[in-house]
């Protein structure tokens, strides 16, 4: 990999959790991240890449140079969807016990977890997206990682994300393969 200015990659972002899983992903890529605690505006809109678009374009406006942002959502299929685009104001609000009350009797627990990452190159902004399929635990488990992990089991595991390793999370995980799809769209680049 070639190219100083995008060996480090500015990360807009209030969430230390979200920071640390993408320098654990991105680091041994030879990206290095920086942290800017913008608090960027998340708009109200109907989908996670509205959200991530509007808020990138506010980032680049401020720091006038490339950035990334991410944001990420929990939709619950039994629940028409919900959280989603509102996951941050819900979990602030119900919180993980909150969801579990509305997934009382629920027969059908099917969930799936996105992640949009928006990256201005300077010129443009780019979309990466990923997804993880699972369920809505019966029960909270877990104390590692943060927000929605101790109630989030991804297809093909007995564990929530909030009993996983950060590695092991990183590896399944909506937010790793959208970072996975940012290293490669950087190592692309240039070739
Ligand atoms: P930003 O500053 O990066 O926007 P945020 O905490 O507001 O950080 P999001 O809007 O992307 O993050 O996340 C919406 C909600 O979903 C928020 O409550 C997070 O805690 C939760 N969340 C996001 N990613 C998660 C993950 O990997 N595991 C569990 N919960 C997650």
């Amino acid at each position: 990999m070639t190219g100083p200015s995008e060996r480090t990659v500015t990360f807009v972002t209030g969430n230390a959790h979200k920071l640390a899983e993408a320098a654990a992903l991105l680091s041994p890529c030879g990206i290095t991240v920086r942290q800017a605690d913008l608090g960027y505006p998340e708009v109200q809109a109907d989908s996670l890449e509205e959200v991530a678009l509007a808020g990138i374009a506010w980032c680049m406006e401020k720091l006038k140079k490339p950035c990334l942002l991410e944001d990420a959502g929990l939709f619950i299929k039994a629940l028409g969807g919900f959280p989603g685009p509102y996951s941050r104001y819900v979990h602030e609000t119900i919180g993980n016990a909150g969801i579990m009350r509305l997934m009382e009797g629920a027969q059908d627990r099917s969930a799936v977890f996105r992640s949009v990452i928006a990256y201005h190159d300077g010129t443009e902004p780019h979309l990466f997206i990923g997804e993880t399929l699972g369920h809505i635990s019966t029960r909270l488990e877990g104390t590692r990682g943060f927000g929605y992990d101790p109630l989030f089991v991804p297809t093909g595991y007995d564990l929530t994300f909030g009993q996983m390793e950060q590695q092991e999370k990183n590896a399944v995980s909506h937010r790793g393969m959208s970072l996975r799809a940012f290293v490669s769209f950087l190592s692309e680049r240039r070739c």
